[in-house]
């Protein structure tokens, strides 16, 4: 045999990127490079992907389920799952068993197909995600606006003319909430192209340093700046109605922005008012134009009010499902029905703070309410599924201290680290090379249509299940009758075609369900699903329905010209490198399905919420030190440390801070700052520099590897500090329930000097 070469999705990020890997002979990652066949990355990779083979071969990886921290088989292991979660139901009933889902769940093919069907079979209200600590104001927002927070438009990088980006830089991210690997040679061709940028963001990061232009912001007041805008673009009538008659709420928006004129806002915010003014007119006159908002709009005590704003601003400037403004990708897998259901939340309420659901779940932040605070409905067990909030959710200090209190707890995830130590089983899933891929949840955020299926390149040992197996076994646990997840992928089947053959428009309306059923072709039944989705999709095969007719057919629905007759074997054996399905087309309405059936600009959840505006403005109080974030090139939030790659050099668990800052207080760069906020304080060394602004402090997060009993060595060694140890829990955007993480107030003291105010 000797050296092979392969290709596959990098799982690692938002971006999508195609890897081209070469293995040896015992199936080992030897090297990996961008897979430039690749019709939508074209070959690139960042540090990250092209350590991929590390992380694949890490030693500290769990290979074997661990019970009560000691390697055991697979069968002990589910049984001692069963027993520990039906003996908590029986005792405390379905909400006593929670469930915490990760980031990394997000970019498997297990997490989106399995997850649902285990939280459903709990039959629990205690369903927490990473998402409350990320972009559940997005989801609230277009819920809202579009009637599904999923329906999330994106910006058009390849065509926009003018992007107006806040609280993003995806040059160190690679992008989020829009799929588009080699985000930073996008943003060069909008340049390129006679575009312009303009970043606004506290900290200059190198996304700000490449834009045509940077706009320092205090943390926490992007909602008065968009308000601003809002306002400048009425003030000066240059709103397009370019949606008429389906739209609602233009009067009602004008109306809510009189008071937020930009001088009003300007000393809140940082930014002159006739930059504001500035702004607003290039955003109104660019030929096609989008804004974009990322994390740094979410993690906001205004989360969901800047999101609904920005989108509220691709709608005013004409530019809302429009080439070059801000779209709906079209993904592959996804039928074209419309939700049925409108979009409310706080369908149930969190027992101990009364905090609203959204989505189905509950905030993050209190999770550590519901497992602390005694009485009925009181969390009991804890199910993690690719997730690490004792370092990722606010105030993890003490959801840390919460987790050792449960009865039972089960984690899915392939190290032992700072959360799953608190397991009493850990169910390790397999390495990513012995993993297929499909990127259910991403290719719905992606710039461009596109779809890429990864089969596995190393076969699973005899015996060692798949993640999806894995999960799949834990829904048949969580619903009683433990036994073979087959059964589950078969009744998901069986339902899904039901429905599809029953529905009038659907490609498959008035077939025999059984007969689809024969007509699935892949390995295993997850892969099946996978098929029975593609086929039914837009660019499906529609089981036959349509003839495969190749890359120049009109695909069903309303819109568009691109591709049909996919099938999970066709992209895999015609299209290993991917299948790129072309540029986002207009398609507001296959989105669409508010009760009114139009656009709702104005929203009145979210103009009721614009009073906090108004309070704030009233009271404007003293600027004191704040906190924000920081993302680095070489980390994937907390879990990414322990590959030696990412690691070495110089340490960036820095404490940045403005040098007239640093100066009042007395440090230099590598002297100890003590950051302490209402929840704790940590210690770090500072780092002086003029790319944060003024009274802003930054550090990154997903750091503070030293707790004890973990078992990732090379983490160990980096362990930086936890910066989620001064964020507040009680801290959150009332609409979503999101954490916030940015303008966190904190005081600082050198540690070797006085104390300074
Ligand atoms: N202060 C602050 N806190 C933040 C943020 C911030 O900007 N600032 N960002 C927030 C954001 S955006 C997010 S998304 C969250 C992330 O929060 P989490 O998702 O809770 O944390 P991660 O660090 O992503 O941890 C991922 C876990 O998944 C495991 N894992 C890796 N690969 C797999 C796999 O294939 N399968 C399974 N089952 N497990 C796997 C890892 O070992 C790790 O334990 O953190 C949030 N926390
Ligand atoms: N290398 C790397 N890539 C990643 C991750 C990682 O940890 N490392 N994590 C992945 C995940 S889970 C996610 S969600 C995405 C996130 O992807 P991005 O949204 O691009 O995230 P960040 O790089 O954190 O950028 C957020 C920016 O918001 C700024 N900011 C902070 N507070 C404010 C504010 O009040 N207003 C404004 N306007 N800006 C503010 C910060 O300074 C920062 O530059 O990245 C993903 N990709
Ligand atoms: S940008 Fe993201 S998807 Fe691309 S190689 Fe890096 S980690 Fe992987
Ligand atoms: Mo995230």
């Amino acid at each position: 045999m000797g050296d092979r070469t392969a290709f596959r999705t990098c799982p690692l990020c938002e971006a999508l990127c195609g890897l081209e890997l070469t293995l040896d002979d015992a199936g080992t990652v030897t090297r990996v490079r961008g897979d430039a066949k690749d019709p939508f990355s074209k070959g690139f990779i960042c540090p990250k992907g092209a350590t991929l083979g590390s992380l694949d071969g890490d030693p500290d990886r769990l290979s074997e389920p661990l019970l009560k921290g000691e390697a055991t088989g697979w069968d002990a292991a589910f049984e001692a799952v069963r027993q520990g979660i039906s003996g908590i139901v029986e005792r405390y009933g379905r909400d006593a068993v929670a469930v915490y889902i990760g980031n990394p769940t997000a970019h498997s093919i297990a997490g989106p197909l399995y997850v649902a069907a285990i939280v459903k079979a709990l039959g629990t209200r205690n369903l927490f995600t990473a998402s409350t600590a990320d972009q559940m104001p997005k989801h609230v927002s277009c819920g809202h606006m579009f009637g599904d927070p999923l329906a999330i438009p994106v910006p058009d990088l390849d065509r926009t003319g003018h992007l107006l980006m806040l609280g993003a830089n995806p040059l160190e991210s690679n992008g989020s909430l829009a799929s588009a690997p080699d985000f930073p040679g996008r943003l060069k061709a909008i340049q390129a192209r006679g575009g312009k940028i303009t970043v606004v963001d506290p900290r200059r990061t190198r996304t700000a340093a490449l834009a045509d232009e940077h706009l320092f912001i205090r943390p926490g007041t992007d909602a008065f700046f968009l308000m601003a805008l809002v306002h400048t673009l009425f003030a000066e009538d240059l709103v397009v109605d370019r949606l008429p008659g389906r739209v609602n709420g233009l009067e009602d928006m004008r109306a809510l922005a009189i008071d937020f004129a930009p001088e009003r806002v300007a000393s809140m915010t940082g930014i002159p008012a006739d930059v504001i003014r500035r702004t607003a007119r290039e955003l109104a006159r660019a030929d096609r134009a989008a804004v974009y908002g990322r994390i740094g709009t979410c993690t906001q005590a205004y989360g969901t009010l800047n999101n609904w704003l920005v989108d509220a601003l691709n709608i005013l400037t004409g530019n809302l499902d429009r080439e070059g403004g801000a779209m709906f990708p079209r993904p592959a897998h996804a039928p074209v029905y419309r939700r049925k259901k409108p979009f409310t939340t706080g369908r149930w309420r969190s027992r101990v703070r009364g905090l609203p659901e959204v989505n189905g779940e509950l905030p993050v932040a209190t999770l550590a309410d519901e497992i602390e605070a005694p009485g009925e409905g009181q969390i009991r067990a804890l199910i993690t599924i690719g997730g690490n909030p004792a370092l990722s959710a606010p105030n993890a200090a003490r959801l840390d201290r919460a987790l050792a209190g449960l009865e039972f707890m089960v984690s899915v995830d392939p190290y032992l680290n700072e959360t799953t130590r608190h397991a009493h089983v850990i169910l390790p899933p397999p390495r990513p090379v012995q993993t297929p891929h499909y990127d259910i949840a991403l290719t719905g955020l992606a710039v461009r249509d596109y779809a890429r299926y990864s089969p596995p390149l190393v076969p699973l040992p005899e015996g060692r299940p798949s993640e999806a197996v894995i999960l799949g076994r834990l829904a048949m646990i969580a619903s009683g009758a433990d036994g073979d997840p087959a059964a589950l992928d078969e009744m998901i089947i069986s339902s899904t075609l039901a429905r599809a053959t029953a529905l009038q428009g659907s490609p498959v309306h008035g077939r025999d369900p059984d007969e689809l059923r024969k007509m699935l072709d892949a390995d295993t039944l997850t892969e099946q699903r996978l098929d029975m989705m593609l086929r039914l999709g837009p660019y499906g095969d529609g089981f036959g329905a349509d003839p495969a007719v190749g890359d120049e057919a009109t695909p069903r629905g309303a819109s568009g010209t691109g591709y049909v007759g996919l099938t999970l074997a066709r992209l895999r054996t015609e299209h290993p490198h991917g299948l790129d399905l072309g540029a986002l087309k207009p398609r507001l309405d296959e989105v669409l399905c508010t009760t009114s059936g139009r656009v709702e600009l104005c929203p009145s959840t979210f103009a009721a919420d614009v009073d906090r505006l108004h309070a704030a403005l009233r009271t404007s109080k003293a600027h004191g030190m704040v906190l924000i974030g920081r993302r680095h090139l070489r980390s994937n939030n907390s879990w990414l440390h322990n590959v030696p790659e990412l690691v070495r050099g110089s340490n960036i668990c820095t404490l940045q801070l403005n040098p007239a800052d640093a100066e009042r207080l007395g440090v230099g760069a590598g002297d100890t700052v003590r950051v302490t906020s209402r929840t704790g304080s940590v210690e770090a060394v500072a780092e002086p520099t003029d790319t944060v602004m003024p009274g802003v402090v930054s550090l990154p997060h997903g750091w503070g590897h030293d707790l004890p009993g973990t078992r990732t060595g090379v983490a160990r060694r980096h362990a930086g500090v936890n910066v989620n140890a001064v964020t507040d829990e009680q801290e959150i955007d009332p609409l979503s329930g999101n954490a916030v993480f940015n303008g966190v107030p904190v005081t600082l003291e050198a540690v070797s000097a006085q104390p300074v105010a």
